[in-house]
């Protein structure tokens, strides 16, 4: 899941409508919405039907012109505030809620026309990034605390075993716990440590937004100046692209460079698909599928299982119907429990789709391979 974060008016909502608006008018498909502020967008990949030739049908997401659209949960949450951790603003209530999130994308106003409490006057992006991070640290700190608090008076060895178990609540592993433990020591003392490494564990990637208005574009290089994964963004014409090609008026993709007039349009429309091309012809395209790929896939591939390593279909003969997100290092084993756990204990083997080679359990998948997994009954 990816968690949606940042000060108020930053435009977290308006990322969050374009990166989960469909624009696709054919069959309605599930769960666009799941609650208020938790709903799907979609990692874009290169489909593997395209080397065979025959179309895709996928279970969930969809397909356009060999672009396959995996769906991945995003949640957007109340602005933050300085102090949120003590529980300024909405705070806590809403951090909490990204408890699960293993990526972030910190919307920033690179326009620089709000101020931290996301009010319209003088703003900063550079320090409205800085706070960001810091009110995460000090939030995930304070569940650091608490938890040695608890553990700390154990004996020894429980000791180990209870704080490894400790933040799977954060989305952390016990191993990850370990490797922590070994590298920092433990937390008494070193909370900070601990809270910059469990954030570290985490992609962030920031979205330099509203990159439509003027004045943006040098805050936009003060950002990539000062920060990784800087994504220059227009949530509010990947908006518009999408509901315009939602109702027939333009062809698009999101996450291309360009799209095409296909309808006649009214001058209001006209006008705000020209924001929406102007920033695709400075920066490539809107940014919001670059931001979502990238806080997908720097840590994740994406793989396709598949019941006929020839075929690439399932028992069905839909051709490449499922495809899964899987973190980066991935086993053949690891994909046959993310199938189903019954095939995850059955595993025997697993056949590359490509090279059609058997391989072990061991094997380490790669992004957009096509597995055929072999096991017992
Ligand atoms: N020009 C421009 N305006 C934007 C963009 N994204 C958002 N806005 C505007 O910024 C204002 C705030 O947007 P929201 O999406 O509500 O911001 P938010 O971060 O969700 O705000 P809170 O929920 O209050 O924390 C609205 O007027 C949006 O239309 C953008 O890319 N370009
Ligand atoms: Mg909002």
């Amino acid at each position: 899941m990816i968690g949606i974060v940042g000060k108020p008016s930053s435009g977290k909502s308006t990322f969050f409508n374009a990166a989960t608006e469909l624009n696709v008018k054919t069959a309605p498909y599930p769960f666009t919405t799941i609650e208020p502020n938790v709903g799907i967008s979609w990692v874009r990949v290169r489909c593997p039907h395209t080397e065979i030739g025959r179309e895709c049908r996928p279970r969930s997401g969809f397909c356009l012109e060999g672009n396959r659209f995996v769906p991945v949960k995003v949640i957007d949450v109340a602005g933050l505030v300085p102090g949120a951790h003590k529980g300024r603003g909405m705070g806590n209530r809403f951090l909490d809620d990204l408890r699960q999130a293993d990526a972030f994308i910190h919307v920033v106003d690179a326009s620089g026309k709000t101020d931290l409490e996301g009010n319209p006057g003088e703003g900063n992006p550079v320090e409205e990034a800085e706070f960001l991070e810091r009110e995460l640290v000090e939030w995930i700190k304070e569940k650091v605390v608490k938890a040695w608090e608890k553990v700390k008076k154990l004996p020894g060895e429980k000791r180990d075993e209870v704080l490894r178990e400790q933040f799977t609540g954060l989305g952390v592993r016990p191993e990850e716990v370990e490797r922590i433990m070994n590298r920092v020591g433990y937390p008494e003392g070193k909370e900070e440590e601990w809270a910059e490494e469990f954030l570290s564990l985490r992609t962030r990637v920031i979205a330099a937004n509203k990159v439509d208005v003027e004045g943006s574009e040098e805050w936009v290089r003060e950002l990539e100046r000062k920060f990784e994964n800087v994504v220059p963004t227009s949530s509010l014409a990947e908006l518009i692209l999408r509901r315009a090609a939602r109702g027939g008026y333009i062809r698009y993709i999101p996450g291309d460079g360009d799209f095409e007039v296909v309808k006649d349009l009214t001058d209001e429309q006209r006008r705000a698909l020209d924001l929406a091309r102007d920033v695709m012809e400075r920066y490539g395209s809107t940014g919001v599928q670059e931001a979502i790929n990238k806080a997908v896939l720097s840590k994740n591939i994406v793989v396709f299982p598949v019941a006929d390593e020839n075929r690439w279909t399932d028992g069905e003969g839909n051709v490449l119907p499922d495809a899964l997100i899987l973190q980066s290092g991935s086993t053949a084993l690891d994909l046959a429990y993310a199938v189903h756990t019954e095939i995850g204990k059955r595993f025997i083997a697993a056949v590359d789709g490509r090279t059609k080679r058997r391989v072990g359990k061991d094997h380490e998948l790669k992004h957009l391979d096509v597995i055929r997994i072999v096991a017992g009954r």
